[in-house]
């Protein structure tokens, strides 16, 4: 078998990049570890920035976003007691975000390589990329049994943090960065209208928590935890008590509680792996890099990153020209690590850390003043929100 980009993990990354390629006429084939329901059953980010929408736009998949998508203007910061507004619309000159959950994003992303008869091989085992410091790249994966390869010109490492991409990168020339965060966020999703129509980014001395959503009748809502807490110990009960504590009052008695129907524990991290290309083969999203949730920019990196390639492998197949592939691992890695440095910012003032005591709590409440108070300050938090630019 032979293709152009064989792009290894069908998660946001590796079908937005397949869907631009296909519409470019530029022939790639997907392979999977998974079932299409298992990538499907994950449940992550929920804020899109506009350079990620538009993308969705350009990949002729944005159809639902914009019609059942919630266009937010700004949030809430809430700490020592009350809720400030990040004015987010005029504070950057007009932009907003979308909140709009990543499984509807993979959903119609799927759908829509469906539609336009893109390849994907789900329960691909053994994905092995082979030769991709020469000019004849292939891959090699198990599926039934059967051993199957694929020679390609390039290959796309989009499958997250766990896949083989970046392990097969040769040790030597491979640098990575790491902090790993003493504590994880507990994440709940229930069928409950929102507390409020934005988000409420929550600093309280019992932790953080984050009050966003996915309809205006279902509600994510998440609580810092320490790394040994177990999903088990926190009955919803729980969960809805430790929730409500670390919102202010009149937030507090506003909110809804009902049953969940998703809980678990994800741990924070940052990462990042450098260089993002060897020969033929990239790396691309969480493959390459991993950040805090706090700032959102999980899934909007992977959209930065198949901007750059996308663009790169363009202008080879139509250009005959290397310009943009060569510049790939530089250009996406200067916008990773702005994201990197929000994100580790933003998880370091919002969350509760037990060595830091008191004073370090006195020291994140004078930041935040200052942050809501100073134009300047919310500019930048702002600017930084909904995105830099690509
Ligand atoms: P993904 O979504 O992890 O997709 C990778 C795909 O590759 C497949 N795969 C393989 N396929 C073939 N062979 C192999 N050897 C393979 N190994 C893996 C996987 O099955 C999967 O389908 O990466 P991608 O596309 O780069 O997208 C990145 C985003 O998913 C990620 O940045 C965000 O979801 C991060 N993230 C969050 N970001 C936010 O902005 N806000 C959040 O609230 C948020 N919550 C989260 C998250 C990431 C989590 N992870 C990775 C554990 C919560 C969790 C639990
Ligand atoms: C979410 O809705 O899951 C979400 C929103 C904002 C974040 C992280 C997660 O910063």
């Amino acid at each position: 078998m032979r293709t152009q980009v064989v792009i290894i993990g069908s998660g946001p990354a590796g079908l937005l990049l397949g869907q631009l390629l296909t519409n470019a006429g530029i022939d790639n084939v997907i392979l999977e570890r998974v079932t299409k329901d298992y990538v499907l059953s994950r449940i992550r980010a929920g804020v899109l920035e506009e350079g990620m929408c538009d993308m969705l736009d350009e990949a002729g998949a944005g159809r639902r976003m914009h019609a059942e998508g919630l266009s937010h203007e700004g949030f809430d910061l809430a700490f020592d007691g009350e809720r400030h507004r990040i004015d987010l619309h005029g504070l950057t000159g007009g932009k907003r975000v979308m909140v709009y959950g990543q499984t509807e994003v993979t959903h119609d992303l799927m759908d829509k390589r469906e539609a336009t008869g893109g390849v994907t091989v789900y329960e691909a085992a053994d994905v092995t990329p082979r030769d991709f410091d020469g000019e004849h790249p292939y891959v090699t994966y198990r599926k039934d049994g059967v051993e199957t390869r694929i020679d390609c010109d390039f290959i796309a490492g989009c499958d997250g943090y766990h896949g083989i991409a970046r392990k097969s990168a040769p040790e030597a020339l491979l640098k990575t960065y790491e902090r790993v965060y003493p504590f994880g966020w507990l994440g709940i999703i229930a069928e409950v209208p929102p507390v409020n129509h934005e988000l409420i980014y929550a600093n309280h001395p019992r932790g953080f928590a984050l009050c966003s959503m996915r309809s205006n009748t279902r509600s994510r809502y998440y609580v810092q935890v320490s790394l040994d807490e177990k999903v088990e110990d926190w009955p919803d009960e729980r969960f809805w008590d430790e929730i409500r504590r670390r919102l202010p009052d009149e937030a507090a008695q506003k909110m809804t509680i009902g049953p969940s129907i998703e809980k678990s524990i994800a741990p924070l991290r940052s990462f990042v792996a450098e260089p993002l290309r060897f020969g033929r083969l990239f790396l691309v999203g969480d493959a390459g890099h991993i950040v805090p949730p706090t700032g959102a920019k999980g899934l909007n990196l992977a959209a930065s990153d198949v901007r750059y390639l996308f663009d790169g492998l363009r202008d080879y197949y139509e250009e005959n020209s290397t310009a943009g592939i060569d510049g790939y691992s530089e250009r996406a890695l200067r916008r990773i690590w702005k994201a990197e440095r929000f994100s580790w910012w933003m998880t370091s003032l919002m969350h509760k850390f037990h060595d830091a005591g008191d004073f370090g709590q006195k020291i994140q409440e004078a930041e935040l003043d200052y942050l809501v108070h100073s134009r300047a300050a919310s500019m930048s938090l702002a600017e930084n929100y909904v995105g830099l630019p690509y």
